[in-house]
């Protein structure tokens, strides 16, 4: 049934069939998350990344109201450069779809397309979570709602400081959402490699993260699990200067009455714009390095799923 709304990549196709690893990559974070041209060329680099560590890139988009999985580099070049690509959330999926919209995936949107395709494992940069005075805008990320309830591993660099770090963990704690540190005690916050919020657990190879993602889907226990990496040393930023970009974003977006699903977007680029591009710099080399663990962990599932 829900096949023939699926455009799977013919490569893509192929390795699912044939049981090999496939990492699933979103869209968001390149038509909504970074400029252009870094964008396209990160999204390319970072199929490369997945490809040299063993496992199939599929790129997660809409494009004329088609899901498709895996992009060609004209796909990828337009989701880059296009001016009409929607941010698309859960909510959004089927009128994209009836409207015949090009959309951008967020986490939670390529969370649902991947696990329709047979997806498990998803390297992105950071999770959308529960905002700073989220008690006032009720706005919490519908990426955390996805987590509690779709099969697939996101492999992030932890959250950034515009949300409400503490609350994020919490609400993933309530339903059921494991939340690791790769290598860290410390649940990362994106630029830089601390939050000052532990992780439920901290795991030191891919093998032992396939194992815990094996035993809980074997026992049904249906949901994502967040795999915090920390940004590596040498391209975390400075503690003080993100800091100070983050609140003086947050204080504009409210000035300036940012709603909904602006608020995310509005933000990061503020950020960007604050820090002369440095931002830009650290968020490239963690979804590089978000997608070398995600591929090691792919290859390491797929070996165990077929013992
Ligand atoms: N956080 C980032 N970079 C991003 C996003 C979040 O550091 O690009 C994107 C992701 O696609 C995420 C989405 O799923 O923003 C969350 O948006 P919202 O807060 O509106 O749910
Ligand atoms: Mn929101």
């Amino acid at each position: 049934m829900f096949k023939q709304y699926l455009d799977i990549h013919p490569e893509v196709k192929s390795a699912l069939e044939e049981g090999k690893p496939v990492v699933a990559l979103e869209s968001t974070i390149i038509s909504h998350g970074m400029p252009y041209p870094e964008n396209i060329k990160t999204a390319r680099a970072v199929e490369e990344i997945v490809r040299e560590n063993g496992a199939i890139p599929a790129t997660i988009g809409i494009l004329n109201g088609r899901l498709k999985v895996g992009l060609n580099d004209e796909e990828l070049e337009y989701m880059g450069k296009g001016d009409d690509i929607l941010k698309t959330s859960r909510r959004d999926l089927p009128f994209i779809i009836a409207k015949g919209l090009n959309g951008a995936t967020t986490v939670a949107s390529t969370m649902i397309i991947a696990s329709l395709a047979g997806i498990k494992i998803f390297v992105t940069g950071g999770i959308g979570g529960v905002h700073r005075e989220a008690q006032e805008t009720f706005d919490i990320s519908a990426d955390l709602m996805e987590l509690a309830t779709t099969n697939v591993a996101v492999i992030c660099a932890g959250a950034k400081s515009i949300l409400d770090i503490g609350l994020t963990l919490e609400y993933l704690e309530t339903h059921g959402v494991p939340v690791v540190g790769f290598g860290t005690e410390e649940f990362p916050a994106f630029f830089t490699r601390k939050s000052g919020f532990g992780v439920d657990y901290k795991v030191d190879s891919e093998l032992e993260l396939a194992k815990a993602l094996k035993a809980k889907w074997d026992l049904n226990l249906k949901g994502g699990v967040v795999i915090g990496n920390p940004i590596p040393k040498e391209y975390e930023m400075d503690y003080k200067t993100i800091t100070t970009a983050i609140e003086d974003a947050l204080k504009e977006a409210k000035e300036k009455d940012i709603k909904g699903k602006e608020t995310t977007p509005f933000l990061l680029s503020k950020i960007k714009a604050i820090t002369g591009g440095k931002s830009l710099a650290s968020n490239i080399q963690l979804v590089y390095n978000n997608a070398k663990v995600g591929s090691k962990l792919a290859v390491e599932l797929s070996k165990l799923s077929k013992k």
